[in-house]
């Protein structure tokens, strides 16, 4: 009986944001897809690692709600975004295709990401905007902060939107881009997906404050606190941190609250995002049970021929081990170039 009146007053709350955001149920139904395909595409990575054909790489389980939802005001080609290595299912959101995330996790040479050559997960298109993390956490909210600048000094009205985790907000790199950001009022929104835990260290033992978004009072920026199992909470949030960073109010911190969720079992998790937005649309007959399954069937497949072609594509020629390494202008593959003279290249 609780349950169900707990169900019934989620479902009304999602009701009134549907209607205060405008949301047609095709954007809904666009979201869940997003959602859906992303998990799809982690499990299959997950396999990948587990059977040895790739190394490392994190999950976006639960994550998928936080992402697809910040990315949904995104005006792509024209606003930039800094991921960090869980934002799988941002990324495709925007549109980079699953092909790609395979070739890249599988280190091929007709990977378009880095040619088989970077750690998988450094993601970038200069398509899309999407600009490559480093491996070092933190690191990317800087170069977002720096974007931003560009863009407000060149008037291009576009905003950067970096991702982390609350374990980065400890890295002075961190404190340093919302200094700035907050400073000169820069179009650039810090999304913090926190999953409560860095590696080992769980968020008590590394912060003094209860939520990261306290952190942004420091900054002279709004600190937003949001669920990130319901993506219609975090369309809503980051609606109005772009409607800010656009029409030049200046930076937002969110913060969004993701679940951690164990693996898969064979009863669904009630944190779990993606059943969370599966159950309401069944709910309000926006999906059928069967039309849900026949998206799962046929993204399935789709996913599985790319991964299949992927597999099947070769890996880096190692006598080109040296190329890109340095400008192709470069005489010399030392950092100082006697060609120029010895400046410092
Ligand atoms: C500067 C720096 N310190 C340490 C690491 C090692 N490291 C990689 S991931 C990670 C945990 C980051 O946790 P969090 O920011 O909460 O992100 P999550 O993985 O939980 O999403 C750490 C410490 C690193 N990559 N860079
Ligand atoms: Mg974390």
């Amino acid at each position: 009986m609780r349950r169900q009146d707990d169900e019934r007053m989620r479902f009304a709350r999602l009701d009134a944001r549907r209607i205060t955001l405008d949301l047609q149920a095709d954007d809904l139904l666009r979201a869940y897809r997003n959602m859906l395909r992303a998990r799809l595409v982690d499990e299959r990575l997950a396999e990948l690692r587990a059977q040895g054909y790739a190394a490392g790489g994190a999950s976006c389980r639960g994550h998928e709600a936080a992402q697809v939802g910040c990315v949904e005001p995104l005006n792509v080609g024209l606003d930039y975004i800094l991921p960090y290595y869980r934002d799988l299912a941002a990324l495709l959101a925007i549109g980079m295709p699953p092909e790609a995330i395979f070739l890249n996790q599988l280190s091929r040479a007709t990977d378009p990401i880095s040619g088989g050559r970077m750690r998988p997960a450094q993601w970038n298109s200069r398509a899309l905007r999407v600009v490559s993390a480093s491996g070092l956490v933190a690191t990317q909210t800087l170069h977002a902060a720096g974007i931003a600048f560009a863009a407000k000094l060149r008037h291009e009205n576009a905003v950067a939107v970096t991702f982390f985790g609350e374990g980065a907000t400890s890295e002075g790199d961190f404190h340093e881009a919302l200094n700035f950001a907050g400073l000169h009022h820069l179009p650039v929104i810090f999304v913090c997906e926190n999953n409560g835990i860095a590696l080992s260290t769980p968020q008590s033992a590394q912060m003094s404050v209860a939520h990261v978004a306290d952190r942004a009072a420091g900054y002279g920026m709004p600190g937003v606190i949001v669920d990130g199992s319901d993506v219609l909470a975090v369309i809503g949030a980051a609606r109005e941190a772009f409607m800010r960073a656009r029409s030049g109010l200046g930076p937002t911190l969110l913060e969004v609250i993701v679940p951690r969720l164990g693996p898969a079992g064979s009863m669904p998790d009630p944190h779990d995002p993606v059943e969370q937005l599966r159950v309401y649309l069944i709910s309000r007959g926006d999906l059928s049970p069967e039309a849900d399954a026949q998206m799962r069937a046929d993204l399935a497949a789709g996913l599985d021929a790319a991964l299949k072609a992927a597999l099947a594509a070769p890996l880096p020629d190692p006598a080109t081990v040296g190329e890109h390494l340095f400008a192709p202008d470069s005489a010399s593959p030392s950092p100082t170039n006697p060609a120029d003279g010895g400046k410092e290249r």
